[in-house]
């Protein structure tokens, strides 16, 4: 049987395994050519292929062809960690890519990602296939499988692996119960920090940041997989809004804003220690200490070598850019940063992606430190010891460095921010139109509460669990922060003759800072975090909007980020798969809410009706999987809103706005809601063992 585009995604499974073992539900086999094999594999000859496949359920035939030279990616080795922000594994990832990319068939790529899945690092594999797949014309609907499914190792405690695999061995699948996967388990409660577990090891949040680089990858040779409309703003926004929802749940755990790490020379407070394993190498991800001070990294085995005064002078640079108002490409060609773009230019020179206008001037500050923090066990690789989880993109959000670091980030986009002339109230303002009440309702509670609690789920792993028995199905059941489903209510009055549409805003933000005192405007409206955001039409008079808190345009379902490998569609590219894997990207929606606490923690929901004929953006819309698009953009398309993102809270108001009442107009309300946190564990009803489809 020839191959179909749907047995491209066999590949991904059970990453070590050789190709020639069965794969996927139906124990089909490739057929592969004898010099596809490994040198290893094939020096024990044809029996053993034969052994391996005799009661194979399907063979996919492997078509022979002319073999790519892969030499220069060989060069990362088989039981090594990857990570995108060093540049010798993105050069190796880039080219990887375009290797992918160039074949002319899916024949041909079937044949070129067989060979090569055994003789590369798995996870430069899996990288780089991933990305090509969602790039290539002829491949782009067919749907990703979740890295937890894949390499579950990244996301859950090494403590429950010995389980799972007992688990697989012993057990009959039939009567196999979920491991529960330890939680809070990384710190003490005598450390604070540990208050924070279920936001950074929440395995749906570390899977989404994941998403979104492997959706804004930022090397390979096709420039127009990396020049996505405004990359370098979304690049910006996203991070800010993760830090901004860090902060609100390290106020309703009454702990301090995130530090910013603005002084590399500091050691940094908090110390990690991840307890995951790297599977491939059998090694626990390296711990930090508390009170680690970066230093000179010097790796030649990584090619890597980078000064704490590179870092400084790249930082210089970046501001220096803000400070004249424009940067300079690689000839000395000046351009100036305009309030429309500026954002974008400079989200693309701290990402130091291809399509920055300056690598070698303006440096890699953003990825390098990523880079040292998670060297800063080792700096010199005296002791060996690979890169800890802040290199990788999977892993990065569980070590609490992650917030401070993109706090400083931010806070070098605010420099520029807060140049950009002000908003003036015609851009806020919308004639007419004004917002009278809101009211959000959560069933059986009082108004204007939200309510969290902890779950259970159980994500099936078994396909990322390598050389365990074939009938592989195992459940981990991971606990992780929910909400009660709420409502919202607003109640719109449009004073004009005509219908009037609106783009409706709807952010989330803490009523009192650290120390409960009231903030101003300008300190308050970097901690707003973006709930939702919809269009409206508005008819003239009074008008009622409704909408469920599961319709948000910034999250992605249950369903969406733990997506099974067994429930992906044929990829035959019809209708109901297009834009398919894009769904993957999307802030997890059991983390809407932020925790609260058993008190109430005391919030503001903002809500904001803009005039959209300033906003719209024309273009077609196509395909279902048209949500989630606050942080992950629509694909092929442009970000689906004219506006700067983070509007109207991403610059300064002007300086008669001194709280957040003068910034109000009549198109704008605050209401104060309150978040109770019930300290109970309940189950996901329709992910108990027996029911497979989460
Ligand atoms: Cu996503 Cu720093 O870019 O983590």
């Amino acid at each position: 049987m020839s191959a179909n585009k749907k047995d491209l995604l066999l590949l991904f499974e059970r990453p070590q395994e050789p190709v020639f073992m069965k794969k996927g539900e139906d124990n089909a086999v490739f057929d592969v050519p004898e010099k596809f094999l490994t040198k290893r594999h094939q020096s024990i000859g044809p029996g053993l292929l034969e052994r391996l496949s005799e009661d194979a359920g399907r063979r996919i035939q492997v078509k022979d062809i002319d073999l790519p030279d892969l030499t220069e990616q060989m060069s990362l080795g088989r039981y090594e960690q990857f990570s995108l922000f060093i540049p010798f594994h993105r050069a190796l990832a880039g080219s990887l890519i375009d290797i992918f990319m160039g074949a002319k068939s899916i024949e041909e790529l079937l044949s070129i990602a067989v060979y090569s899945r055994d003789r590369l690092n798995p996870y430069l594999f899996n990288y780089a296939f991933s990305v090509a797949l969602m790039h290539r014309p002829d491949t782009k609907y067919l749907k990703i499988p979740s890295l937890a499914e894949i390499f579950p190792e990244k996301f859950i405690a090494s403590k429950a692996f010995a389980r799972i695999r007992e688990e697989l061995a012993v057990i009959p699948e039939s009567s196999r119960t979920p491991v529960v996967v330890p939680h809070n388990f990384t710190i003490s409660d005598r450390e604070e920090e540990h208050r924070l577990w279920y936001f950074r090891e929440d395995m749906g949040a570390n899977l989404h940041h994941w998403h979104w680089h492997l959706i804004y990858p930022f090397e390979t040779n096709s420039r127009e997989i990396v020049r996505k409309d405004r990359r370098g703003e979304i690049f910006y926004f996203m991070h800010q809004q993760i830090v901004a929802r860090y902060n609100m749940e390290r106020f309703s755990n009454d702990l301090p804003r995130a530090k910013t790490f603005s002084n590399l020379r500091e050691p940094i407070v908090e110390g990690y220690f991840p307890k995951i394993n790297a599977l491939l190498s059998n090694q626990a991800a390296p711990p930090r200490l508390p009170g680690t001070q970066l230093q000179d990294i010097d790796i030649p085995v990584e090619q890597l070598r980078v000064d704490i005064s590179n870092l400084e002078l790249w930082r210089d640079r970046f501001l220096e850019v803000i400070d004249k108002g424009y940067f300079i490409d690689e000839y000395e060609n000046k351009f100036p940063l305009d309030d429309v773009t500026g954002i974008d230019y400079l989200g693309n020179i701290m990402e130091s992606s291809i399509i920055s206008p300056n690598r070698r001037y303006y440096g890699d500050l953003h990825n390098m430190g990523h880079v040292c923090i998670s060297y800063s066990h080792d700096p010199q690789h005296l002791h060996l010891e690979s890169f800890s989880v802040m290199a990788d993109s999977a892993t990065a959000m569980r070590d609490p460095s992650f917030y401070r670091w993109h706090s400083h980030i931010d806070d070098l986009f605010e420099y520029y921010k807060a140049k950009l002339p002000k908003y003036n109230e015609q851009q806020l303002g919308y004639k007419g139109i004004i917002v009278n009440d809101i009211l959000v309702e959560t069933p059986n509670e009082a108004p204007n509460t939200l309510h969290t609690f902890w779950q259970q789920s159980d994500i099936n792993i078994g396909r990322g669990v390598d050389f365990a028995p074939r009938s592989g199905e195992i459940f981990a059941r991971i606990t992780h922060l929910q909400h009660h489903p709420f409502t919202y209510t607003f109640k719109v009055t449009n004073n004009n003759d005509l219908v009037k549409f609106g783009t409706v805003r709807v952010y989330l933000g803490p009523k009192y800072d650290e120390n409960s005192k009231k903030m101003k405007f300008n300190e308050n409206r970097r901690f707003m975090c973006e709930m939702d955001r919809f269009k409206v039409q508005l008819h003239p008079g009074e008008n009622t909007i409704k909408r469920r808190s599961n319709e948000s345009d910034l999250t992605t379902n249950f369903e969406n980020t733990f997506r099974n490998l067994s429930e992906a569609r044929s990829g035959d590219g019809g209708p109901e798969e297009l834009e398919e894997n894009f769904c993957g990207c999307g802030w997890p929606d059991h983390l809407l809410v932020p925790k609260g606490n058993e008190k109430g923690f005391q919030c503001e929901l903002f809500v904001f009706i803009s005039n959209y004929d300033d906003d719209k953006i024309e273009q077609d819309l196509v395909g279902q999987c048209t949500t989630a698009t606050v942080f992950c953009g629509l694909r092929d398309r442009k970000y689906p809103d004219k506006r700067p993102m983070g509007f109207p809270f991403d610059r300064p108001a002007n300086e008669n706005v001194e709280t957040f009442d003068d910034f109000l107009l009549s198109n704008m309300k605050m209401e104060d809601v309150k978040i109770f946190h019930k300290n109970v564990i309940t189950s996901r009803p329709e992910t108990k063992k027996k029911d497979k489809n989460i």
